[in-house]
């Protein structure tokens, strides 16, 4: 079971309407039942004095990153919309990091990459986590495949001893066993499966 202190930090991935309820235009399978899950962890986490910093994809109407405009992604996230909302059910403890603001993938809590040029900017996550201390992250919400395991991944990358909860995460799944590769890249990258 997932220790917390306030070392740790507990980063809650992108738990909004588009993602989270069924309604949602990029709707993530079995979302709703993490949900309690998630909730428990933030009680946890607040409990023992860790941070707990959400974030939220949040993008402009159009970007590379959505199919309409040359991407991947229908529609989903748009900066202001009902979409991009955190999920109502979500306990709400803590700072919210917004990313894909300027048309980027951002797919990481911590990195976004220019879809254009490559390039790649930090959100203000990582000295967040730094200001306070913070040496361990426990990582939950959605998607599996896309921002958890680049949050994850980029947190293995900065040196934070970093924990996936398998229990708390779902995923897209657009090729079946996204969700399989994800969690075998994480774990090889060091991140510890709870
Ligand atoms: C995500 C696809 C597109 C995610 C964000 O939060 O995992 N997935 N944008
Ligand atoms: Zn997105």
């Amino acid at each position: 079971m997932t220790a917390y202190d306030p070392t740790a930090a507990l980063l809650v991935i992108d738990v909004q309407n588009d993602f989270a309820d069924p309604a949602g235009s990029l709707s993530v399978p079995r979302a709703g039942h993490i949900l309690p899950r998630i909730n428990d962890q933030v009680a946890k986490a607040v409990a023992a004095g860790a941070l707990v910093a959400y974030t939220q994809d949040w993008h402009p109407p159009s970007t590379p990153h959505f199919a309409k405009d040359g991407g991947i992604w229908p529609v989903h996230c748009v900066a202001g919309t009902w979409g991009a909302e955190l999920h109502p059910d979500l306990v709400l403890d803590g700072p919210i990091i917004r990313k894909g603001s300027n048309g980027e993938d951002g797919y990481s809590g911590f990195s976004m990459r220019d879809p254009q040029t490559g390039e790649e900017r930090p959100t203000e996550l990582q000295g967040l986590l730094r200001e306070r201390g913070v040496t361990r992250v426990v990582v939950c919400g959605l998607a599996t495949d896309y921002c958890v395991n680049a949050t994850a991944l980029d947190a293995t990358k900065l040196g934070f001893e970093t924990t996936v909860l398998t229990a708390a995460i779902a995923a897209v799944n657009l090729k079946p066993g996204d969700d399989e590769r994800a969690l075998a890249e994480m774990a090889e990258a060091g991140a510890r499966l709870e």
